[in-house]
């Protein structure tokens, strides 16, 4: 560690001993944090106006993982990276899996694709035709094998089903078709498998989308069984919306399995973690430190993140750091403070505790860590010196590089 941060660092453990808190537990908690990052988030995406090329995109889901190495090289905590499907379809998961292992890496969660096939324009699983409703079926119990083969216990599903006009369809009968294609999905998936459900308040459906909240998603989840869990992404909510709250609400109920960490600023913007509103980012992870002391509770956290006009692999470092630092500073909530403000009802006392806390610059703290890790105490400078980009970009030069396509 250099000397001006070793410095820092000791300076920040002062003030903290002085607070009361137990760094060396604070920095147990932070080695063990883990975020799997989105193989799409390596490839080329856009808005729906143009996508705008970048040099050494990867071309097929093995170089994606060589870049998602990278982001786990330098940060220490990213060493799973989720998939999509048919983005990332190949003949052999085996294979493939043995070679995320040979970079340090292994295979997450399995997101299904039942947004961009043409038999889709009125929906996947709610589609009026039963014969559409089959094929979205089937795709989804071909991820579920894929799942087992790449020994990936989670299956991520995001439906873009909805309607764009009143009287389209009937909502009732699309969310019985819902639960019955659902169903045969989750009466198909091993018993160690859980289903992850993603909702979104709309896009690419405009009038009404079918799961368009926590509530529609926590109720199909309860119909379902208790390995059905819901999915937080953070851009999918209306303006204004109490994120924090949510997540303490599923968290109660035994049923936040996990997120897709972003940023907006409207709407699903895809944003780096934590780039608009960090405070947010923070209050989210006070609610969930307790839960996670519960060995019983298991949360995936995860980025899904499109970048349109930074550089994607730097992008997702940045964000990485972010979530290193929005953990960091959650666990110097001084929760005994809190809870005696809170009990005694000082308001402005209990907000303090957590502006307290989130005042705190922890850089210092996660370039220890980091480096405690393996990784970088300076992760998108030691990127930026790896040479690594020019090297790709050297190297993938022909060929098509893998997106949305
Ligand atoms: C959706 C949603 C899904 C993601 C797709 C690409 O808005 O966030 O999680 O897989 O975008
Ligand atoms: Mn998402
Ligand atoms: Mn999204």
């Amino acid at each position: 560690m250099e000397a001006a941060l070793r410095q820092a660092y000791e300076a920040f453990g002062e003030t903290q001993a002085e607070r009361g808190v137990d760094l060396g537990a604070v920095e147990e908690r932070l080695r063990a944090q883990r975020v799997e990052t989105p193989s799409w988030g390596y490839g080329n995406s856009g808005t729906r106006f143009a996508v705008f090329p970048q040099p050494g995109l990867p071309r097929d889901p093995f170089e994606k993982l060589q870049d998602a190495a990278q982001v786990h090289a330098h940060t220490g905590i990213c060493p799973s990276v989720a998939l999509h499907i048919p983005w990332d379809r190949v003949d052999d998961y085996g294979e493939l899996a043995d070679y995320a292992a040979s970079l340090g890496l292994r295979l997450g969660a399995i997101n299904p694709n039942l947004f961009q096939d043409e038999e889709y324009r009125l929906g996947s699983v709610c589609n009026p035709d039963p014969a559409v409703r089959r094929r979205a079926t089937d795709h989804l119990l071909e991820c579920v094998e894929i799942a087992g083969e790449v020994k990936s216990g989670v299956l991520s599903l995001w439906l873009a089903d909805g309607t764009n006009y009143p009287g389209q369809d009937s909502f009732v009968e699309r969310r019985g078709r819902m639960l019955e294609c659902l169903s045969e999905v989750y009466g198909r998936m091993p018993e160690d498998m859980r289903l992850l459900l993603e909702y979104k308040l709309f896009e690419p459906a405009f009038y009404h989308t079918d799961l368009c909240d926590w509530g529609t998603a926590l109720t199909m989840c309860q119909k379902l069984g208790e390995r059905a869990l819901v999915l937080v992404d953070l851009g999918h909510h209306a303006q204004g919306v109490n994120v924090e709250h949510i997540v303490s609400l599923l968290l109660d109920e035994g049923r936040l399995g996990g997120f897709h960490f972003n940023n907006r600023k409207y709407a699903d913007d895809d944003l780096i973690v934590g780039s608009v509103n960090p405070f947010e980012l923070f209050l989210i992870y006070v609610e969930l430190l307790e839960a996670e002391e519960d060995p019983g509770v298991r949360i995936e956290y995860m980025i899904d993140q499109a970048h349109n006009i930074e550089p994607k692999i730097e992008a997702m470092i940045l964000s990485v750091m972010n979530l290193q630092e929005a953990y960091a500073k959650a666990l110097l909530v001084d929760r005994r403070a809190l809870r005696e403000a809170r009990r005694s009802g000082d308001v402005l006392a209990a907000h303090r505790v957590l502006l307290d806390a989130y005042s705190a610059d922890v850089r210092p703290l996660c370039a220890r860590v980091r480096e405690d890790l393996g990784a970088s105490a300076d992760p998108v400078a030691a990127f930026r010196a790896s040479g690594y980009l020019e090297r790709v970009a050297e190297e993938r030069r022909e060929g098509r590089p893998a997106g949305w396509g």
